[in-house]
């Protein structure tokens, strides 16, 4: 009898502890989610474009493929001068123009004599691929290629000969350089050339010619992480403008087998699709100047400061990576008119997320849901976050201050790893006169950033008026940008 009154208890007081100590269920994903390689660059946010190449030397966008391997020939060559800019800039890696439409190579291809290796520079022995490739190790900076698939000097473009010279060169920048972060494939393609001295007009059927599942697949087989950026994909995308901006909508899911750039009506589709079959996020290309090559001519117009934080808001901040170009100048460096306006955005930047003010706010959502409370979106933990209820779909997030604080920066991040949700947010500040709304937008993905006008505000609310599913937040952060200087 004791002994069972003794189970009894035990079993019971057992009961007790395991109600105690309540699982925490997972929250489910929303497909399609984003594989390890599309989140690792998603988190680079911010890197360069170097144009240089034959381009710079006849002061031309599109070389007609004539050129002579003699034209290139830069004075002061210094890769490692693009890197530590690039560093200071608080860019994450570059990417290369390795041949551009003109088809001369930057490095000496086994497989053509169209390359440094017939020019002046260093009599012939340099290899520029080698030279950035060692300069971003060196600055700890990810380094990418562009190989642009039109080849206006080939005399086989067109042909099926040609495809397979594109991919003997792809394999030589995927094999003898490192790692690699990004391969991009331009949408640029096809029209008249030099091609040999025919001196003609060849169209190629884009879709088809170059058989990309093989060319993909040999990206895959050398260089896995590397993400592939092309038309439709098929890893990320282009935001469909070459002026930097993303959309107040911008999804990272799209229908990848039906919609790509150059298609009819792509306009409509360049914001991404809410419910889209795959994970594409989108990458916003720009150059600092008019050209993407450098012309002397636009010394005078490189983009201001205001401007390029514009475009840093517009793109990083609308759920896009940046994608800035730096086209390196005839003597082989950086301009001082480029690296001035760099210095100045990445000073803007510094002083704008030295101080979070959230880490002295109290955080608050209308619910959440067992184990995610709004205090991992505040965390210092990149993975972990705040989740509403299950089948909850719209939400509030106050930030709090005991003494007012004086701000004009919102940032907000999804916890994409499981899948893009939010459609649809409003943002309001608590100041003497009460809540004012300050912005109405679209969707958050990877991250938001708000601007507004400098106010003092004792609350933040930011209120997830629409989504997909149960809207899940991993970070935010509340900023004073420094005012602009005109120039
Ligand atoms: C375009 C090219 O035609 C431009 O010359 C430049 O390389 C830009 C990034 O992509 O499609």
């Amino acid at each position: 009898m004791k002994n069972t009154i003794l189970i009894t208890i035990s079993a019971l007081f057992t009961l007790f502890i395991a109600s105690c100590v309540k699982e925490i269920k997972p929250v489910a994903p929303v497909e399609p989610l984003p594989n390890v390689y599309q989140l690792a660059w998603q988190e680079l946010e911010y890197y360069g474009f170097i144009h240089f190449n034959m381009n710079t030397f006849t002061n031309k966008e599109w070389g007609y493929g004539d050129e002579k391997p003699s034209q290139f020939n830069p004075t002061e060559l210094d890769a490692r001068q693009w890197a530590r800019v690039a560093k200071e800039a608080g860019m994450k890696g570059l990417i290369i123009t390795a041949k551009h439409h003109d088809g001369f190579a930057l490095w000496p291809s086994a497989f053509t004599e169209h390359s440094v290796k017939n020019s002046p520079w260093k009599e012939g022995k340099g290899d520029l691929i080698r030279e950035i490739s060692d300069a971003c190790k060196e600055y700890g900076l990810k380094f990418g290629i562009y190989l642009s698939p039109w080849d206006r000097n080939h005399p086989e473009y067109g042909k099926p000969e040609y495809v397979d010279y594109y991919r003997n060169q792809l394999r030589e920048l995927l094999t003898n350089y490192g790692s690699i972060f990004e391969v991009w494939f331009d949408g640029a393609n096809g029209g008249d050339g030099y091609y040999g001295g025919a001196n003609e007009e060849r169209r190629v059927e884009k879709r088809t010619y170059y058989d990309w599942p093989k060319t993909i697949n040999l990206v895959r087989e050398l260089q896995p992480q590397a993400v592939i950026f092309s038309d439709a994909g098929p890893d990320i995308r282009w935001i469909g403008n070459e002026r930097g901006y993303a959309y107040d909508t911008t999804w990272s899911p799209i229908f990848r087998d039906r919609v790509y750039a150059g298609m009819p009506g792509f306009d409509k589709y360049a914001k991404g699709q809410e419910n889209g079959t795959h994970w594409v996020p989108t990458e916003s290309d720009v150059s600092i100047r008019p050209g993407w090559y450098y012309h002397p001519e636009q010394d005078d117009k490189v983009k201001t400061v205001a401007h390029l934080v514009d475009i840093y808001f517009n793109s990083v901040g609308k759920n896009s990576n940046f994608l800035l170009n730096l086209p390196v100048d005839t003597r082989g460096l950086v301009h001082e008119n480029d690296v001035a306006q760099l210095t100045k955005l990445a000073d803007y930047l510094k002083v704008m997320y030295e101080t979070d003010f959230a880490d002295s706010a109290t955080l608050k959502a209308t619910a959440s849901r067992e184990g995610y409370p709004p205090k991992l979106i505040h965390d210092n933990n990149k993975d972990t976050y705040w989740a509403s209820p299950e089948e909850m779909n719209t939400a509030q997030i106050e930030v709090e201050w005991s003494s007012p604080q004086t701000v004009n920066t919102f940032m907000i991040q999804e916890y994409i790893p499981l899948g893009q949700r939010i459609k649809s947010f409003t943002f309001e500040v608590k100041t003497e006169q009460g809540w004012q709304l300050l912005e109405t937008g679209g969707t958050i993905g990877n991250k938001r950033l708000i601007r507004f006008d400098t106010q003092t505000v004792s609350a933040l609310r930011f209120s997830i008026t629409d989504a997909k599913a149960s809207p899940i937040i991993s970070n935010l952060g509340v900023y004073k940008a420094p005012d602009l200087a005109p120039e």
